[in-house]
């Protein structure tokens, strides 16, 4: 009895929090032996001032692959590395590793910047999508940027914590989209708390947004599922998911 209030002994402590940091290390080890253990083994600690060797070019890239930057971006990034290599000419592995670094944050705030500059386009009032039978768009317009996205339906997941006003918040944003003269398509993918699809039927009505949903315990990827085969049929601009949380 009153065991617990025993001061534990010095060793005792120790072996436990050895004991602990060996759990850490170990829940740890799959990431190191993952994408940054690989890049770490190449470029830190002793290899930092190896001298880089041909054959990392084609390792990096699989890496870069490997950690789901997809094909687009690993070639923009590995084009960016071989061109800064060659015009600044350095010759070691740290020199690389602070390249691929800033590489990296380029290529993030590029995408975002782009993302940004598309959806400006598309909330202007009176854009109109390119046609997919018009002329492409001149190059390096707004035109030229969205068109991809031309005929693509804007989906917004929303998801958050329990009761915190997700559902009230999709009727606004539905509203807020049809000012802007978008179609709103509203989808019931809550589909396990009671009465969460009557709500969000209700919201329909009221903002005059039709609601794709099935029932109560339903699968809420099927619902995900039509709804995007609806948007996509329907033309719709823009279509909202509804979440359990
Ligand atoms: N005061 C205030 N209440 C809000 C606001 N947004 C939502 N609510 C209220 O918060 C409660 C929960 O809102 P919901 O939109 O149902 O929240 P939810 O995240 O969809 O909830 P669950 O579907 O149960 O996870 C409702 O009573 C809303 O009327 C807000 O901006 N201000
Ligand atoms: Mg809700």
């Amino acid at each position: 009895m009153f065991n617990f209030l025993r001061r534990k002994k010095p060793e005792e402590q120790a072996a436990e929090e050895a004991a602990q940091q060996e759990k850490v290390e170990q829940s740890l080890s799959r990431t190191r032996q993952g994408i940054f253990g690989q890049l770490a083994s190449m470029f830190k600690g002793e290899e930092a001032g190896e001298p880089i060797d041909p054959e990392m070019w084609d390792d990096l890239e699989a890496l870069l692959l490997q950690a789901d930057l997809g094909p687009t971006t690993a070639d923009e990034v590995m084009y960016v590395l071989r061109t800064r290599y060659e015009q600044q000419g350095f010759k070691y592995r740290h020199q690389l590793y602070d390249a691929l670094k800033d590489a990296l944050v380029e290529a993030l705030a590029e995408g975002y910047e782009k993302k940004a500059q598309r959806f400006e386009a598309w909330m202007q009032p009176g854009y109109v999508p390119p046609d997919e039978n018009d002329e492409p768009a001149e190059p390096n317009t707004p035109a030229a940027s969205f068109s991809p996205y031309a005929r693509a339906v804007h989906v917004i997941l929303v998801v958050g914590v329990n009761g915190t006003g997700k559902t009230t918040t999709i009727a606004k944003l539905a509203r807020y989209y049809q000012s802007m003269g978008r179609s709103v398509i509203l989808a019931a993918a809550d589909t396990f708390r009671a009465a969460a699809i009557e709500q969000l039927q209700i919201w329909g009505e009221r903002v005059g947004a039709p609601v794709v949903a099935s029932y109560q315990g339903g699968d809420p990827g099927a619902v995900v599922y039509d709804a995007c085969q609806r948007a996509i049929t329907e033309r719709a601009d823009v279509l909202i998911i509804d979440t359990a949380g």
